[in-house]
C-alpha cells in the first residue's frame, strides 16, 4: 500500500467555508514523506489555498509527474481528479486535459529535476503556450526520490550531503520563466506560508499560465550547510519584493497605505492583486525591470521572492485556439461526430 487513508473523525464546530466545507475537506491520504520535508508544508499551503478560495473539491485537477514533489498531491485534496503522468511530462498532460475542459482548475505540482531536468522541454512549451493552470515546481535542488544528486537547479558551488562539490551553472527557474513569457510568476519558500498562500490563491486565480517556484528543503539530502537550498540558507537570504493582500470581487477595497506602497493589478475574474511594496520601487508589471533585479540579487547569493511578474491583459491558450467553450466529456453525439458531409466540406476547404 503507497498511501494511508486519514481517519474520517472531525471536530463538530470547525470553521466552514462558503460551500460549507471544512478544511478537513480539502485533506488528502496521510503523507508518508520524511518528517520535515518542505513539501509537506506546500500540501499545507495548497489545502488552506483551496478552502479559502471555496473552490469545489470535484472541480479540480491536480496534475503531477514523478518525484517526492509529484507523490504529494495524493496528500490533498483527496476528493479531486488526480493524474500522476510519467516523469517530466505532466506539461502535456496537463495542455491535453486543459484543450479538452477548461472548466476545471488544473493544478500542476513538479519537482526541479521532473521540470528543470527531464522536463525542461515540456515545461518551456506550457509557459510560452500560456496553458491556464497553476504550475508550482517544489524546488529542492536535488532529486529526493532517487536519493539527493543535483538536479538542473542546484547551484555551482553548492555541495552534496558528502560534500562532492557542483559545477554546473543553474537553471534559475523564475527568470526562465518570464523569459518564456509566462504571465504570472512568483517565488517562495516552503517555511513561508504567509507569504505562500495568498500568492497561490492569486495565482489559481490567474488567467493562464500562472508559475511558482517554491523553495522546499529535502531534509534527508540537500539541508546542510553547503546547500543553498536549506532551511538556513533561504531564511537567511531571503528577500521579498512584496506581499500580497488577495481580494475578491465582492470584498469592498480600502486602502490606507501611503501613495507609491501599493499596487493594485485587476484578475480576469474581478478580484484584485494588491501588492504591498517591501522592496523600493519594485514594478511586478515591468518584465525588464524584474529580470534586472533578479539577476542582480541572484549574482549577490540573494533569494528574491515575491509576485515577480504579473501580466493580466493577455488571456490563455484556449482564447488563442478558440477552442470549444463546452467541456469535451459535456458534448453530444451530434456536436462530437458532426457527420461525412462536414467532413467532406472541411477536405473540399483543403484542397
Ligand atoms: C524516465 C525516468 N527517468 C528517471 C526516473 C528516476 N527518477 C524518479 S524521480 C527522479 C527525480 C525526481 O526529482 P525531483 O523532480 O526534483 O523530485 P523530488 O523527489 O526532489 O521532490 C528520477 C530521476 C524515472 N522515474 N523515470
Ligand atoms: S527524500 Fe527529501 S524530498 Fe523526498 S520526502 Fe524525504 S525530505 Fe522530502
Ligand atoms: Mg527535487
Amino acid at each position: 500500500m503507497t498511501y494511508l487513508v486519514k481517519p474520517k473523525f472531525k471536530h463538530p464546530n470547525l470553521p466552514t467555508n462558503r460551500l460549507g466545507l471544512t478544511h478537513r475537506d480539502y485533506e488528502g491520504s496521510v503523507s508518508t514523506l520524511c518528517a520535515g520535508c518542505g513539501h509537506d508544508s506546500i500540501s499545507s499551503a495548497l489545502i488552506q489555498a483551496c478552502f479559502e478560495l471555496d473552490l469545489p473539491p470535484h472541480r479540480v485537477a491536480k496534475m503531477s509527474g514523478i518525484g517526492c514533489s509529484s507523490k504529494t498531491p495524493t496528500y490533498f485534496l483527496g476528493q479531486s481528479h488526480g493524474f500522476n503522468s510519467v516523469h517530466g511530462r505532466m506539461p502535456s498532460v496537463a495542455t491535453g486535459a486543459n484543450l479538452a475542459n477548461r472548466d476545471l482548475v488544473y493544478l500542476g505540482v513538479s519537482g526541479d529535476g521532473d521540470s528543470a531536468s527531464i522536463g525542461l522541454g515540456q515545461l518551456a512549451h506550457c509557459l510560452r503556450r500560456g496553458v491556464n493552470m497553476t504550475y508550482i515546481v517544489e524546488n529542492n535542488g536535488v532529486y529526493g526520490l532517487t536519493k539527493g544528486q543535483f538536479s538542473a537547479t542546484a547551484d555551482a558551488g553548492s555541495t552534496s550531503k558528502k560534500g562532492v562539490g557542483n559545477n554546473d551553472q543553474p537553471i534559475d527557474l523564475v527568470s526562465m520563466a518570464i523569459i518564456l513569457g509566462a504571465t504570472f510568476v512568483a517565488r517562495s519558500f516552503s517555511g513561508d506560508k504567509g507569504q505562500l498562500v495568498p500568492l497561490i490563491k492569486a495565482a489559481i486565480r490567474h488567467r493562464g499560465v500562472a508559475f511558482l517556484d517554491v523553495i522546499s528543503p529535502c531534509v534527508a539530502f540537500n539541508n546542510h550547510s553547503g546547500s543553498t537550498k536549506s532551511f538556513d540558507y533561504v531564511r537567511e537570504h531571503n528577500d521579498a519584493v512584496n506581499a500580497i493582500d488577495w481580494i475578491e470581487g465582492r470584498d469592498e477595497i480600502v486602502t490606507d497605505y501611503a501613495p507609491g506602497m501599493v499596487e493594485d493589478v485587476a484578475q480576469h475574474d474581478g478580484s484584485v492583486l494588491r501588492l504591498r511594496k517591501l522592496a523600493d520601487n519594485y514594478d511586478a508589471t515591468d518584465k525588464l525591470g524584474a529580470m534586472n533585479f533578479i539577476q542582480r540579487h541572484q549574482a549577490a547569493g540573494e533569494v528574491v521572492t515575491g509576485l515577480l511578474y504579473v501580466n493580466e491583459e493577455t488571456g490563455d491558450l484556449n482564447d488563442r485556439l478558440n477552442t470549444a467553450e463546452t467541456a469535451f466529456n459535456a458534448l453530444g453525439k451530434a456536436e462530437l461526430c458532426p457527420g461525412s458531409a462536414k467532413l467532406a466540406a472541411i477536405n473540399a476547404a483543403l484542397r
